[in-house]
């Protein structure tokens, strides 16, 4: 039994060390507005879409002020960032698709906050715009950038829209100035 118990503790105290020490490896450990800004490309020259999701209006509104306050941050023109809202964060994928058909962006940030209830419509829309917004990177030559926010309830929303955890707009910013740097880069 003791030995059983020294085990135990020693997995624990691995768990432990190695999560500090890696906080990419558990997001409730992960800020999601802390990054290296050294290691963030220039966006003075590329051109955004954001769309919001009008759910949740109170967490969507500051996912957006985060995204553009970072996309601002490495140099992003207000003239070349369009935010265009929807309904809800179902209609994400759509929203971000009329990006791709109607105008000229480098990366499309969607952002919204899908918070569970009491029935299964949580798990059909998370299903539904996770998939769609695959299918819209897939699909089109530029990325398309997954902010959604998926929790329990609305306490881990607000953590994670500029909260405790920080701000899921920051990380979306960061992760559309990197796809989108990444593409011109590769394009030579
Ligand atoms: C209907 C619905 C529900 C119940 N919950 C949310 C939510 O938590 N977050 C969100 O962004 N949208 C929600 N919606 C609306 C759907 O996304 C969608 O707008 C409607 O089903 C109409 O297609």
């Amino acid at each position: 039994m003791q030995v059983i118990a020294f085990v135990n503790f020693c997995q624990l105290l691995f768990i432990n060390i190695f999560f500090n020490k890696n906080p990419n490896m558990a997001s409730s450990l992960k800020n999601l507005s802390s990054y290296d800004s050294t290691k963030i490309p220039d966006a003075s020259e590329m051109k955004f879409g954001i769309v919001v999701s009008e759910w949740n209006l109170e967490i969507t509104h500051s996912l957006l002020e985060g995204a553009l306050k970072t996309l601002k941050a490495h140099g992003a023109k207000d003239k070349n960032i369009e935010v265009k809202w929807v309904p809800g964060s179902f209609e994400l994928t759509l929203g971000g698709q009329f990006f791709a058909e109607y105008r000229d962006v480098d990366a499309v940030i969607c952002l919204g906050c899908v918070i569970q209830g009491e029935t299964r419509h949580f798990d059909f829309i998370c299903q539904g715009v996770s998939y769609g917004i695959t299918d819209l990177n897939l699909n089109n030559n530029i990325p398309f950038i997954f902010g959604l926010l998926t929790t329990d309830n609305q306490q881990q929303a607000m953590d994670r829209a500029g909260g405790k955890h920080g701000n899921k707009g920051d990380e979306s910013a960061i992760t559309a100035i990197k796809m989108a740097a990444l593409q011109r880069e590769m394009e030579g």
